[in-house]
This record gives C-alpha cells, sequence and structure tokens, in this order.
C-alpha cells in the first residue's frame, strides 16, 4: 500500500491525512466544489474535485469516488466517519476495483449494520440483551404478543436504523399499533426498509461503548470503554474514556462481551459495541459501529494508540502490533465536540471565521478543519473542532478542559464554547452523575457568557 484517498471531508480527513503521512503513504483529497478551500485538499498531496456541494453529489457518490480512485491510481480508500463508511455497497465495489477498503468486510458491515441481524448474532455470542422480539415484528398481532411478554414501557426500533434514529417509546397499549406503523412508514422513508423490532425501554440508561481492534488473522482485543451519555437529539457532545461509574469488574465483563461478539462474527478492523447501562449496573447490547469513530482520541489518550495508523496497518496485513497488543489504560480524556450552531436554539451557524485562536498546553489535542479566514458552509455537519483533554484522572482532565475552553477562540460565527463550560460546571456532571437524560433538563447559558464575543487579550510576545 503506497498511495490512499481519503473519502470524506472536514477534521475526519484531515486527521486520516495525517495518519498518513506518519506511515509514509501519500495522500489524495476528495472535496466538493463547496469544499475548495478546505484545510483536507490543502494537507493531501493531491486534490481532486469530485462534485457539486450537496453531499449525494460528492461525497456520497460511488462513482464519482471511484473515479478519483481510478484517475489517482490508488491502493486503498480511507471512508472515515459518517458518508460511505458504513455502506457495505462501497466496500464491495472498492473489492470489486482492486482497491483495500479501510474497514471491515462488506459482509460484517451489513451483517452489523443491520441491527436485527446484529442482535441475532450478538445473541449467538451470549452477549446480554434487553428482552425483546426475536427477529422483525411484522404485524399488529407479533407486536401485540411481543407487548404482553416484555411490558411497557417499549421501544421499538427500526432494523435499518442506527444512531437513534426512527425509535418509538411506547408507554402503554393504547399507542402500540399507531406508533408500529408509524415505526414501519418512517423506517421505509428514511432507510428504504420498513424493518421493525421491539424492545423493553430502558428509561435512565448510560450509554457505554466498547473499543475493538481486530487483525486480519485472528488476533483481536478491546482497548476499554468511553461514555458517551452527554448528547443531544442523538448528537454526542462529550464523551469520556473511561465511563465515571465502572468498576474494574463491570469494566472487564463488558470488554470480555464486546471481544467475544467480534470473534463470532470473525471481525476485522477498528470497531464499537454500544451497549445501555442501567441504573442497577446492568448493561444490554445496543449496536456494532463498523468505522473510526468521532470520539475515538478520548481512546487514544488513555491508551497511547494511534487508533487511525492501527486500522490502516491493519488493512495492510499487519498483526496487532506489540504496543496494541500490551496497551493499558492510563489516566482520563474528555472530549468536547465543538459546533459552528447558535448557543440557545442550537441552529447551525455557517459564514466566516474572522479570526481563530486553538489552545493547546500540557493534556491538549484539537482536531479541527478550520482556520482564520475559513468558511464555514452551511451544506454538511455544523461541528468545527473537537477538543480533547487528558489528565491523571477526571478531575484533572476536566481542569485542563475548562482552560483549553476558555482560550479557544472562534470569531465571526456563534459556537456552542459556552455551553460546554457551563456543562462543565455542573455538579451532576462534575460527580459523574448522568444518564442520556442529561441534557434534556439542563439550561443553556445565556448569550452573553459567550467568552469568544468579548475582546481577550492578545497572545503575549518574548
Ligand atoms: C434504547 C434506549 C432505551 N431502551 N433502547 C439511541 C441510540 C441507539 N443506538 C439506541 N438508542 C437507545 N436505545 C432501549 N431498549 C435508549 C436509547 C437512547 C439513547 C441511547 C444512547 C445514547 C443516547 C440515547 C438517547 C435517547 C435514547
Amino acid at each position: 500500500m503506497k498511495k490512499v484517498l481519503i473519502a470524506n471531508r472536514g477534521e475526519i480527513a484531515v486527521r486520516v491525512i495525517r495518519a498518513c503521512q506518519e506511515l509514509g503513504l501519500r495522500t489524495v483529497a476528495v472535496h466538493s466544489t463547496a469544499d475548495r478551500d478546505s484545510l483536507h485538499a490543502k494537507l493531501a498531496d493531491e486534490s481532486i474535485c469530485i462534485g457539486p456541494g450537496p453531499s449525494s453529489k460528492s461525497y456520497l457518490s460511488i462513482p464519482s469516488i471511484m473515479s478519483a480512485a481510478e484517475l489517482a491510481g490508488v491502493d486503498a480508500i480511507h471512508p472515515g466517519y459518517g458518508f460511505l463508511s458504513e455502506n457495505h455497497e462501497f466496500a464491495n465495489v472498492c473489492r470489486a476495483y482492486g482497491i483495500k477498503f479501510i474497514g471491515p468486510k462488506p459482509e460484517h458491515i451489513q451483517a452489523l449494520g443491520n441491527k436485527v441481524s446484529a442482535r441475532a448474532l450478538a445473541e449467538k455470542a451470549g452477549v446480554p440483551m434487553l428482552p425483546g422480539s426475536r427477529g422483525v415484528v411484522r404485524t399488529e398481532e407479533e407486536a401485540h404478543a411481543i407487548a404482553k411478554e416484555i411490558g411497557y414501557p417499549l421501544i421499538i426500533k427500526a432494523a435499518a436504523g442506527g444512531g437513534g434514529r426512527g425509535m418509538k417509546i411506547v408507554h402503554d397499549e393504547a399507542d402500540l399499533f399507531r406508533l408500529f406503523q408509524l415505526a414501519q412508514v418512517e423506517a421505509l422513508n428514511g432507510f428504504g426498509n420498513p424493518d421493525c423490532f421491539i424492545e423493553r425501554y430502558c428509561a435512565r440508561p448510560r450509554h457505554v461503548e466498547i473499543q475493538l481492534i481486530a487483525d486480519e488473522h485472528g488476533n483481536i482485543r478491546h482497548l476499554g470503554e468511553r461514555d458517551c451519555s452527554i448528547q443531544r437529539r442523538h448528537q454526542k457532545l462529550i464523551e469520556e474514556a473511561p465511563c465515571p461509574v465502572l468498576t474494574q469488574a463491570q469494566r472487564e465483563s463488558i470488554g470480555a462481551t464486546a471481544v467475544s461478539l467480534a470473534k463470532t462474527v470473525g471481525y476485522q478492523s477498528l470497531g464499537t459495541a454500544e451497549f445501555l447501562l442501567d441504573e442497577d449496573g446492568q448493561f444490554y447490547f445496543m449496536e456494532v459501529n463498523t468505522r473510526v469513530q468521532v470520539e475515538h482520541p478520548v481512546t487514544e489518550f488513555v491508551t497511547g494508540i494511534d487508533l487511525v495508523k492501527e486500522q490502516i496497518k491493519i488493512a495492510m496485513g499487519q498483526e496487532l502490533s506489540a504496543a496494541v497488543r500490551e496497551a493499558k489504560l492510563f489516566g482520563h480524556s474528555i472530549e468536547c465536540r465543538i459546533n459552528a450552531e447558535d448557543p440557545s436554539t442550537f441552529a447551525p451557524w455557517p459564514g466566516k471565521i474572522t479570526a481563530y485562536h486553538e489552545p493547546g498546553g500540557p493534556g491538549i489535542r484539537v482536531d479541527s478543519m478550520v482556520y482564520a479566514g475559513y468558511t464555514v458552509p452551511s451544506l454538511y455537519d455544523s461541528m468545527i473542532a473537537k477538543l480533547i483533554s487528558f489528565g491523571r484522572d477526571r478531575e484533572e482532565a476536566l481542569t485542563r478542559m475548562r482552560r483549553a475552553l476558555r482560550e479557544m477562540k472562534v470569531d465571526g460565527i456563534r459556537t456552542n464554547i459556552a455551553f460546554h463550560l457551563k456543562v462543565l460546571d455542573d455538579p451532576k456532571f462534575i460527580e459523574g452523575d448522568f444518564s442520556t437524560k442529561f441534557l434534556e433538563t439542563f439550561v443553556p447559558p445565556s448569550p452573553q457568557s459567550s467568552p469568544q464575543s468579548s475582546p481577550q487579550s492578545s497572545p503575549q510576545g518574548g
């Protein structure tokens, strides 16, 4: 492998380019016409325009990307996250072209991408699961029978969904048929597949996910967990490693469970097994993500492993390195996703960044693609940077994150920096006492308290 095309944009494209550079690989960026001035296009050795702004005609267009791959003569494609990263057809097209897809096999993307077949695999591997339907629930009669068995509240999920899209919570029998029909219609319209399944609903869970890493020779291990409970409308905002409430015994139990699932499948590459952790400390399987995750840096900080480099080396056929095999967890890491958005309405706030300063210093990492003079386009995700802190313990990681959030400066657009500072000041958050419901009752800061809207002293010389 000598030359890699990065089929993505934004901070993850930059992240992958950096990993390739460290491995001595040539890089080919692809970009839409809206991304001509983007950092990923500037940093790569070559850069190819693949179409107009809308993703459907550029970053999601398999023919456009494959044409660029042919033209540049690449050996491999890294899909990043989002876009085509979990599209098994794309992975299959790469295979047909003789280009290495840096990720799992298409069969595994497909089997784990479908929540019903993923559940069946998890069951086979002995992974704890919430009571629910065995497979797809096709009729109202079947839904009724399952509901009688597991009781209320229950949740209806789309087999082709994921990340929380297309879920319906049902609190009593009177709503069951209506919500079941609605779930099927929305699943068909949203994912082209009406299949739904039913589970007992867990009211105040934490979202705990295990990082898996597996080579193409049967070696597999987990690299601990991340707690991603701080999210809004299924968009994660803050992630951390380790989960502040897990005991070492629970950690080992969830980790072993995730490894057993991956082994049952014969999984290869990076992957993430997601679990719900209920208030009694019981954990239950949710889904598997077959890509590198946005929040991978917190695991990198607590393990010292470069996950993207390891992912590429695995795709080159290498065995898990000694560093991965012997990795131990140390310290604590937190990630805050910085979005270009109105802090009170959460509406995206694209526009030109007139001034930009990234924080630094001990235990701080910034993964971003923006710079002073860059215009955040309105067509894509509003995340403009990830601020990641590390400390020997959670308190130190939190202190460093507060310091970094105060130091960061983004002028010309609105961001959620002040929002993060307010969360990091919340007693329940500081205690680690939160669930996925945390932000539902959280009051955003008033507009005046935004740090970057008040003048800051310029950096000192000498
Ligand atoms: C659940 C649940 C409660 N009970 N399943 C949301 C994302 C998708 N992976 C599954 N999700 C959930 N599944 C049962 N049986 C609650 C959620 C959920 C959630 C999970 C993780 C993080 C944030 C969440 C926000 C709302 C709902």
